[in-house]
């Protein structure tokens, strides 16, 4: 539920803390009168936070991490609900300027993360940014405002250039889901896919993620591009539905499935899944499918193991296989 709030946010936050004196309670969004002009519909006081820090990671790669110490490529995958505001206090424990931008969210431009609007972070200090997740609704003109649901993603935006362009390269990326009321739920963590320009987070095979999963289980992946390069994202022996979620909505949806997408710098992406259905476990590639990209090695494989949780004979050796071949690659 989001307001027009009249009142600078001070005020506002003087009024929410007297509400909880009185009632115990903080308003999600304080209602208040307008005074000095329209300003954007973004929630004052946050349902959820957390810290981000990012820090210098070996081999020239810089990431973002929940605690200190534990930076990774991609950062922290953020979730959130519709009708939700995150704050993220992102603190720059490296030696670089360096920022946080979200795509697919509300906020305002105190939290668009980009020199333009003042949103950089120097060496040794941090910066909150807000975010909000819109629900959809019916507009006054019976339009419709279709909310924020989706794979979304975050990045740097302010080292080496203000596009953030030196910070993307080092790894300064994560995702960020926005889920709608009613959306089905992964068994595991999401796998997160992203193609910087020759690579997957940031390597090429044999040292790109090999994430195992149990035949059966509801997988979810979500992929992102960045970089100068387009790609195209292929998961070998699955497929899924090109549309918000990758799932269908019933056996008569007309939606196209796909096995393969085109990913483009900043597009993002996402399906759900379920591990060797049809197919049973194996070693099951992912790559690029421009041919000079996986060649140079933009693949990786989608373990699934036995529902019980073993690797096949088969699995282990074609595992090996693709080591074999991948000897001598770039970490
Ligand atoms: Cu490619």
């Amino acid at each position: 539920m989001i307001t027009r709030s009249r009142f600078p946010r001070r005020a506002i936050i003087v009024v929410s803390a007297l509400l909880a004196a009185v009632t115990g309670s903080v308003t999600t969004h304080a209602q208040v009168p307008q005074a000095d002009g329209p300003r954007p519909e973004v929630c004052d006081d946050p349902t959820n936070s957390l810290s981000l820090f990012a820090e210098n990671m070996g081999g020239g790669r810089i990431g973002y991490g929940r605690v200190p110490g534990k930076a990774s490529v991609p950062g922290p995958t953020l979730t959130m609900n519709e009708g939700e505001c995150l704050q993220v206090t992102l603190v720059n424990d490296s030696d670089k300027r360096l920022s946080m931008h979200a795509h697919g969210v509300a906020y305002t431009p105190s939290s668009d993360g980009t020199p333009t609007n003042a949103g950089c972070v120097a060496p040794g200090r941090a910066k909150t940014y807000v975010f909000e997740a819109p629900a959809p609704s019916t507009r006054p003109d019976g339009t419709v405002d279709p909310g924020s649901a989706g794979y979304w993603h975050y990045h740097d935006h302010c080292m080496g250039t203000t596009h953030g362009t030196g910070g993307i390269r080092k790894g300064l990326y994560g995702a960020l889901i926005v889920r709608r009321a009613g959306d089905p739920l992964p068994d595991r963590k999401p796998i997160v896919l992203v193609m910087n320009n020759i690579s997957f987070n940031n390597k090429t095979a044999p040292h790109t993620p090999l994430p195992q999963v149990n035949q059966g289980e509801r997988i979810e992946f979500v992929v992102i591009g960045h970089g100068e390069l387009m790609h195209t994202f292929h998961l070998h022996a699955h497929r899924w539905v090109d549309n918000r979620t990758g799932l269908a909505a019933t056996v008569r949806d007309t939606d196209r499935i796909i096995d393969n997408r085109t990913v483009g710098p900043a597009d993002s992406f996402g399906f759900q899944i379920i591990a060797g259905e049809h197919v049973g476990p194996g070693a099951w590639m992912y790559h690029c499918h421009v041919q000079g990209h996986s060649d140079l090695g933009m693949e990786g494989l989608f373990i699934v193991r036995t529902p019980g949780g073993e690797l096949t004979r088969e699995t282990k050796a074609a595992i090996r296989r693709y080591k074999n071949q991948h000897e001598g690659g770039h970490p």
